[in-house]
């Protein structure tokens, strides 16, 4: 049996799992009545295939989504992205009035400054933690 643990091992590669790079990731704040916050940040996908962010958790929030902002009609509207892929070599960015994650009902009122910890899973079921600073 211990034998065949270590055969097991010595095939799987050494990186097994996607990781994706963030910058600048950040919450805008808002006050406490408001519901909802903002998150902004730059991925960027250095691997050699695409990679999907299917969901998303935090602790510090009732739940995560990610949202496109489009222009319907002359108004403003936000619709849900249920995965976000992200092509081999490619950068995308979360910023006001375009793709971003919409922060559903914080656990406790967010202060500029502070961070939370979202957790981000991907289309091979791997995870990555990445945290966000609140900014005003
Ligand atoms: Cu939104």
């Amino acid at each position: 049996m211990f034998r065949l643990i270590m055969i097991l091992a010595l095939l799987l590669p050494s990186s097994a799992y996607a990781e994706l790079e963030y910058n600048e990731a950040w919450i805008k704040n808002l006050p406490p009545p408001v519901p909802v916050r903002a998150g902004y940040m730059t991925i960027h996908n250095p691997q050699a295939q695409a990679v999907s962010i299917v969901e998303i958790h935090s602790d510090s929030f009732a739940s995560v989504e990610i949202h496109r902002t489009l222009m319907q009609d002359g108004m403003m509207r936000m619709e849900q992205v249920r995965d976000l892929t992200i092509a081999a070599g490619e950068t995308v960015q979360l910023a006001p009035g375009g793709l971003h994650l919409m922060m559903m009902q914080p656990v406790q009122p967010t202060r500029p400054g502070e961070t939370h910890r979202i957790i981000l899973e991907y289309n091979d079921g791997s995870t990555q933690e990445l945290e966000m600073t609140v900014r005003k």
